[in-house]
């Protein structure tokens, strides 16, 4: 099990937020996504087995956000 930060940029309301939280958490091996409009990043606990941080990555980016 794995919690990573990463940092995602261009949320601008709750609404932004709820959609990077789906985009993660409907990857298999994710275990939960907490997303920070104030932060502007998500700290994701997921299960490195099934998934990794690039795929998380690719979801966040594929949902209209911006990543590193
Ligand atoms: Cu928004």
């Amino acid at each position: 099990m794995k919690n990573e930060k990463i940092n995602v940029y261009g949320m601008s309301c709750e609404h932004c937020v709820k959609t990077v939280a789906k985009s993660i958490l409907a990857l298999k091996g994710v275990i939960s996504a907490e997303v920070s409009l104030k932060d502007k990043n998500a700290t994701v606990v997921y299960d490195e087995n099934l998934v990794n941080l690039s795929d998380i990555k690719k979801a966040v980016k594929e949902s209209g956000y911006d990543i590193d």
